[in-house]
């Protein structure tokens, strides 16, 4: 007979394969990832940092996901939030594809537990996500900063569209996206209402934004704006698969009890979807309430009373004009194709004053806004604090572990910032621009299934497609065919501030 010891020779895997994988699973990774900031070597490297720490957090084979924290510390408990749908899926989608993928995939196993969810929080049907979870089932013990956050569906479904956009798998939505997307879509009609007092606008009352130091209020701007997001993909996810895989959509829609005429609400919900805008401004204003409140006095408030949580209560900072962090100006980002230029520069200055980015989600995406607008020199700023904000420790707290939605919102500062990437009807689309600390910048990313190297200079980009089928992608208004082994280039616009 075989002692164990020698069964266990048999079946184990040696050190050297091990490595070997690990080697080659990286090479993949840098492969469609790596980047070069020139002129600035050690901005590279913390991006570079940033970039790894996000991937090894990720999860594998669709069972866990991105802890605020990744495992690298106890702050959080490891609970996941919509930090990695929103500032960890963008980086992997473009780079490890399927690491993207088992994130959705988690959502998906943990539906049964967002049912639970739902009906615990009043709600006949669907699915509303966990604000923070490990196993799918709500860990939040403060509802007005937790399970107040129903965007976290939104913010789930608008990974799931951009999931989509960057991979056209349709296998996924099939047997996991399109039942994720109905089932929270389902959660809107029943919080929100065509009120007749906002000339049946659908309005979305008692949520909690994600500035946390605003809560349960009414139309927050960033909640109803991705809801009509959600509300409109989910309708054109069903009436596509009506077309084209009727058998796919009659297995969801019996599995879930989904009906046509829910379907049509979700259209009449997107399309009076109430958005706040104040004419006087010229802003979006980040609720009903959020201007008639008094502004927190920011510059008169010690350096030592920050964070605020941490010092005032949460009543005292929910009376006052102040944000935690980016809520109106992420919306602005996300969904920045809805938006004037002129608006978003406004928004951006009006909440720059009453912002004390207490959370380091607040910084890239102030960031990213900035770049999109023109203002570089700030764009520059606010990309060096999301880049370094643990290298710098710079919120005090890196012991607590690693702030994975920064480290994954300093990637985005240069991919959706600078090179202003992002999606438009399927398509690729750059608005780039350079800081004038920097020489140029480069990046790779893997884009349906191809390789595209984006080099941004002070006078000229160029694309080069390093591995793929041809693909059309488009630099501002112009398409570029890229094409096997060419390099296209084009001018780089230097654009004056909106
Ligand atoms: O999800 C975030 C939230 O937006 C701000 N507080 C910390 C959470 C975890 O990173």
């Amino acid at each position: 007979m075989t002692p164990p010891y020698m069964i266990w020779r048999r079946h184990a895997t040696p050190a050297s394969t091990g490595y070997a994988r690990n080697k080659a699973d990286l090479a993949q990774f840098w492969e469609g990832a790596d980047l070069e900031i020139e002129g600035a070597p050690v901005d590279s490297a913390a991006v570079r940092f940033n970039i790894f720490q996000v991937l090894q957090a990720a999860g594998r084979g669709g069972k866990t996901s991105i802890c605020a924290k990744g495992q690298t510390g106890e702050g959080y408990e490891g609970h996941y939030f919509w930090d990695a749908e929103i500032f960890g899926l963008p980086l992997l989608g473009h780079s490890r594809p399927e690491r993207a993928r088992d994130m959705l995939v988690y959502r998906h196993r943990s539906l049964e537990d967002s049912r639970r969810h739902a009906r615990e929080m009043g709600h006949e049907r669907g699915a509303l996500i966990a604000w923070r979870t490990i196993s799918g089932r709500e860990c939040s013990a403060y509802f007005p900063a937790g399970s107040a956050q129903y965007h976290i569906n939104a913010d789930v479904a608008f990974a799931i569209e951009h999931y989509m956009a960057l991979t056209g798998d349709s296998a996924f939505l099939h047997d996991h996206g399109a039942e994720i997307l109905f089932e929270t879509a389902r959660i809107w009609p029943q919080i929100g209402f065509f009120n007749p007092r906002k000339d049946g606008a659908f309005c979305i009352h008692c949520v909690t934004g994600p500035d946390e130091y605003t809560a349960l209020v009414n139309n927050n701007f960033y909640t109803n704006a991705m809801a009509r997001q959600h509300l409109d993909y989910a309708y054109q996810v069903a009436h596509a698969l009506m077309a084209d895989a009727p058998d796919v959509f009659a297995r969801i829609a019996n599995a879930i009890g989904l009906h046509e005429d829910e379907i049509t609400e979700w259209r009449r919900a997107a399309d009076a979807m109430y958005l706040p805008y104040d004419e006087a401004l010229g802003i979006h204003p980040q609720d009903d309430s959020f201007l008639d409140k008094k502004r927190w006095d920011i510059s008169g408030t010690p350096k030592d009373k920050f964070p605020l949580l941490l010092h005032y209560h949460p009543l005292t900072i929910y009376r006052h004009q102040v944000c935690k962090q980016a809520d109106t100006v992420l919306a602005m980002v996300l969904l920045g194709d809805q938006f004037a230029p002129a608006d978003k520069a406004r928004d951006l200055r009006y909440y720059e004053d009453v912002t004390v980015h207490d959370s380091t989600l607040s910084a890239c995406v102030f960031g990213m806004l900035a770049s999109q607008v023109g203002r570089l020199e700030q764009a520059h700023e606010y990309f060096r604090h999301a880049a370094f904000v643990d290298l710098g420790d710079l919120h005090k707290n890196t012991g607590h572990g690693l702030h994975m939605a920064s480290l994954g919102g300093s990637w985005m500062c240069l991919v959706n910032g600078f090179a202003g990437l992002r999606f438009v009807e399927g398509r690729p689309v750059f608005s780039p621009v350079l800081p004038d600390q920097w020489q140029g910048l480069s990046f790779r990313i893997r884009v349906r299934g191809r390789i595209i190297l984006v080099r941004i200079g002070k006078n000229r980009c160029r694309y080069r497609l390093i591995s793929g089928a041809p693909l059309t992608i488009q630099h501002h208004d112009q398409p570029l065919e890229l094409k096997p082994d060419e390099t296209i280039e084009a001018a780089t616009l230097g654009k004056e501030p909106a």
